[in-house]
């Protein structure tokens, strides 16, 4: 048995790992560890159970088998693998948007007290933009016309997506020679699924264009617009300050934790829990108040627009219940563990399943939907509430760490941020990147995995990356893991960054890492990029810019389509673990080398989260060269890489 890694970076998640192992309560790790060892045929991609005269399996070291029943190869495995993969992530994403827009459906026509249109400066935007007329008429009339227009664009059946026209021209001419232009979001999902039927679509590169077509859809398509109508339905997020890890849970109050992904219920959540009837209720069983806090990309969400504090990311909503003081966590869609349920039997936390899309055994479902949301969200507080007298005082254990943070910084107020009040353009930033004050910008995202030490790696590249003048964004789990040690802090530039950000973070009152909200949110990304090309000067298109992307401890399917999308958006992404595609040379070309001449940008394999980051900054220094901008104004020398690769020592054995 290779010696057990340190399961987390942060100490109140070790604190709480402890107290579980103490507890013979078995959490994520122990489970991998009774997956040991895991199937290497699945870790490389090439096992497939397409239909039953498999399941075929390839031998990866050439002696048996080098094709399926049908006589499909590893190549073609693998692609369909990979493209299966991202259709579950890119799908999960888009119904999450489709959502959204019901919502705004629903407040444009009054049919809802939960949700009204609070972004107003937003909605009149993408009127404008999509050919909406908005002069004389009121937001409900020119909502419902933009609710019907995007509705439109997943059930789209000829043309291509309208934000196509978001895109510069050179990324539209890469996409159109690879003949990859998104369509309509659902549509390009079903085609992917169809292409992956036995004896339907077997050459992998056409495979993994059909990939990247989805991915397409989703980032452009479904994600983009998840974005955008959370802005208008919710308001657009503005900095705020908060706070971050399990030490936000109060003894004194009743801790409710929404666990999930859709704005639609954690926002109505908020206003429930404020409700004065409620927090009187509260009081009269004792408690002091209503605590709410979130976990994963729902915690974004309400953090970002409220300014509610983070209790954890991915890998700790176990531990957040094992704190004891959890009353209730009220679930939706993505990412919910369905080991959580069976916590309730050793601690009096109650969970609730919420999405008629998302049932999980154990939990109590109690079904939300939009037209009477507030109802159930009041609800919801009030069962939380009434399992406040149940804790069991000796089983109380809360960590007491929780880092300030500053969030809320989207694509439209970033660089007003940084242009100043009076100058609300992407000017300066591009400024401070063509002076190389600012070597370039990395969006550092993506979820926590058990297999690799929680939190460590998405440490140890921001630390690296913002030593050397790159500015970070970042969104989902990755957001919430420099929150908690500190990174998300205006002070952190002091601390941790080079002295050419240090200096433009002065000069703002910006910390050296800006949160940009959830996995949806990661279209602020593009359309970041895409001002930063509007503006000019370092890079006329997207492929060109000093920009670089990264998911060091993924493991959800929804990464597999953001990494596709960013990547073949022109932005050059390290990942770790590598995409389970590396039991096909070819396909593992295709995607590290090839993609170069069909999108200007590749992805990268690497576990080490600083050589990773040296990949990273070497590109930008490369990017920065082609644009014949001057070297960085500050150079320091590299830090040493610092992870014992086992994983990938047995990977290279296997293969
Ligand atoms: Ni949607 S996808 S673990 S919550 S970032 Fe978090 Fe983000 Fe990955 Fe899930
Ligand atoms: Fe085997 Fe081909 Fe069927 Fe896959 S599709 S299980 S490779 S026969």
């Amino acid at each position: 048995m290779v010696e057990r890694k340190q399961r987390s970076a942060d100490p109140a998640s070790l604190e709480m790992i402890n107290f579980a192992c103490e507890a013979e309560v078995p959490i994520a790790w122990d489970r991998l560890d009774a997956q040991e060892p895991q199937c290497g045929f699945g870790r490389l991609g090439i096992c497939c159970r397409n239909c039953t005269m498999g399941p075929c399996r390839i031998d990866p070291f050439g002696e048996g088998a080098d094709r399926g029943v049908c006589g499909a190869t590893a190549d073609t495995i693998v692609a369909r693998n990979l493209l299966r993969g991202l259709l579950g992530g890119a799908a999960a994403h888009s119904d999450h948007g489709r959502d959204i827009v019901h919502a705004l459906a629903l407040a444009a026509e009054g049919k809802s007290d939960a949700y009204k249109i609070k972004g107003t400066v937003k909605l009149r935007k993408l009127a404008e933009e999509y050919g909406i007329p908005s002069e004389g008429r009121n937001d409900q009339e020119v909502a419902k016309d933009l609710a019907h227009l995007l509705l439109g664009e997943f059930g789209r059946q000829e043309g291509v997506l309208a934000n196509v026209a978001r895109v510069p021209e050179q990324q539209q001419k890469f996409w159109a020679a690879a003949g990859v232009t998104p369509r309509g979001v659902d549509q390009d999902i079903v085609t992917g699924m169809h292409m992956t039927h036995i004896g339907v679509d077997n050459d992998p590169e056409h495979l993994v264009m059909g990939s990247v077509r989805a991915a397409l859809a989703d980032g452009w398509g479904g994600s983009m617009i998840a974005t955008d109508v959370s802005d208008i339905l919710f308001g657009e997020p503005q900095p705020t300050r908060s706070l971050a890890n399990l030490g936000v849970l109060n003894e004194d109050e009743v801790n409710l934790i929404v666990h999930g992904h859709e704005p639609t219920l954690s926002e109505v959540i908020v206003a429930a829990a404020g409700d004065p009837e409620l927090v009187a209720l509260a009081e009269s069983k004792g408690a002091k108040g209503i605590n709410l806090a979130g976990i994963c990309c729902t915690a974004n969400e309400i953090l970002m627009r409220h300014g509610i504090p983070v209790a954890g990311n991915f890998l700790q909503q176990e531990l957040a219940i094992i704190t004891g003081v959890v009353d209730a966590m009220v679930v939706d869609v993505q990412c919910i563990m369905p080991a959580i349920a069976r916590l309730q039997e050793c601690f009096h936390t109650k969970i609730f399943s919420t999405s008629p899309k998302a049932k999980f055994p154990g939990m109590t479902h109690i079904e939300f939907h939009e037209d009477e949301a507030m109802e159930t969200a009041k609800k919801l507080v009030r069962l939380a509430i009434e399992n406040f007298p149940n804790r069991n005082a000796s089983k109380v254990r809360i960590p007491k760490e929780k880092e300030g943070l500053i969030a809320g910084f989207t694509t439209e107020d970033i660089f007003t941020f940084l242009g100043g009040r009076y100058r609300p353009s992407y000017r300066p930033l591009c400024d401070g990147i063509q002076a190389g004050r600012i070597r370039g910008l990395a969006g550092v995202v993506g979820c926590n995995n058990a297999k690799f030490t929680h939190d460590r790696y998405h440490l140890e590249m921001v630390k690296e990356l913002i030593r050397n003048d790159i500015l970070v964004v970042q969104t989902g789990c990755s957001a919430i893991a420099c929150a908690k040690a500190g990174l998300l802090a205006p002070e952190a530039a002091e601390k941790y960054a080079g002295n050419g950000l240090q200096e433009i973070c002065r000069a703002v009152g910006i910390p050296p890492v800006l949160h940009v909200g959830s996995c949806v949110d990661n279209s602020r990304i593009l359309t970041a990029v895409v001002e930063m090309v509007k503006e000019g000067g370092i890079g006329d298109s997207i492929d060109k810019l000093p920009v670089v992307g990264a998911a060091p401890e993924w493991m959800s399917e929804k990464a597999i389509s953001i990494g596709m999308y960013v990547v073949a958006s022109g932005i050059f992404t390290v990942v770790n673990p590598p995409l389970p595609v590396r039991g096909s040379r070819y396909v593992e070309e295709l995607l590290t080398k090839t993609f170069e001449d069909y999108f200007g940008a590749t992805w990268a394999f690497e576990e080490d989260p600083i050589e990773a980051a040296h990949l990273m900054i070497d590109h930008i220094d490369r990017k920065r060269r082609d644009l014949g901008l001057p070297p960085p104004m500050y150079e320091v020398p590299y830090a040493p890489k610092t992870v014992e690769t086992i994983e990938t020592a047995e990977a290279a054995a296997a293969l």
